[in-house]
């Protein structure tokens, strides 16, 4: 009798296991998309330009009166959400940027957007406070030469994701290009301890600029802080004179509001990395999915 009892709690338990363990199911071509993803696009982090563009994506396209809604997460949390629903052929509409690892990790692909909201082409710019190239001209002028291309940028942000300390992968992006580092700090003159505050949000593109251009002044005895910040606060402080410059504006328009908030008091030093774009994707098996007017069908 008891080891009846046993075997049918053993039952009940491997049923009730097995109903739990019942996976989404996969993405339907022959359905709408909508109730597929819950009307639902995971996200990142509130502060993140990519977000409030996507609320304006939402109303833009006719979204947000079909019940659509954004996700507040983080990137890390969005690309884990990413990889399982591929690992199972789920649908997923996420928000999506390059340069990033995702592109090379992930088999997705951006969504068309027709009406231009998240910008026709963007770039990664350098920011500064007013005043710091009279106070020191030499980091200045290093950031105005500082110039890379997303190739490079995803090379050093997939180093970090593969779990290389951000500093470590910089000194070594600097051995490996000798002939661009030589370029960015030509005529740059030794820093002889000067000060160079520097500040960003650990996003992974900022944590790759941000690192590598740090050590390349710290390799011209500059001395380099790296303040990381929510974007807020980091575009405050840039405009109060309390640090001296980011390498992460996304423009024209991911960082747009917060440029267009302080631009009275920040100053645009230069491109660091051109060809950046910013929108919506999903993963490339959603082949009816091509372009944000999509989701609404
Ligand atoms: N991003 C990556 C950020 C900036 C860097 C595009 C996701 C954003 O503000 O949306």
């Amino acid at each position: 009798m008891k080891r009846f009892i046993g075997l049918v709690s053993l039952g009940i338990l491997a049923i009730t296991l097995s109903a739990c363990s019942v996976t989404p199911k996969k993405y339907n071509p022959h359905e709408s998309v909508g109730p597929q993803v819950h009307k639902t696009i995971t996200g990142i982090d509130a502060g993140a330009g990519i977000m409030a563009s996507t609320q304006k994506a939402l109303s833009g396209y006719g979204l947000k009166q079909q019940d659509w809604q954004l996700q507040t997460s983080s990137t890390a949390a969005m690309c884990s959400q990413l990889e399982k629903s591929i690992r199972y052929k789920q649908p997923i509409v996420v928000t999506a940027w390059q340069p990033h690892w995702m592109f090379k990790k992930y088999p997705i692909k951006f969504l068309k957007d027709p009406k231009g909201i998240y910008g026709k082409s963007e770039q990664i710019d350098t920011v500064a406070r007013k005043g710091f190239q009279k106070d020191n001209p030499g980091a200045y002028k290093f950031f105005q030469q500082f110039k890379w291309n997303p190739s490079m940028m995803g090379d050093v942000m997939y180093a970090n994701f593969k779990g290389a300390d951000p500093q470590k992968t910089a000194k070594k992006f600097i051995k490996e290009h000798p002939k661009e580092v030589a370029k960015w700090t030509a005529g740059v003159p030794d820093g002889n301890g000067k000060q160079v505050r520097m500040t960003y949000v650990t996003w992974d593109d900022a944590i790759a600029s941000t690192n590598v251009t740090a050590q390349i002044l710290r390799d011209k005895g500059y001395k380099v802080t790296m303040t990381a910040m929510e974007a807020q606060p980091e575009w405050s402080s840039i405009a109060r004179g309390s640090a001296d410059v980011t390498t992460a504006a996304w423009m024209p328009v991911t960082s747009g509001p917060l440029y267009a908030k302080f631009k009275d008091k920040v100053e645009v030093v230069g491109t660091n990395c051109p060809g950046a774009r910013v929108g919506l994707a999903v993963p490339k098996y959603m082949k009816n999915v091509n372009s944000i007017e999509d989701l609404k069908k």
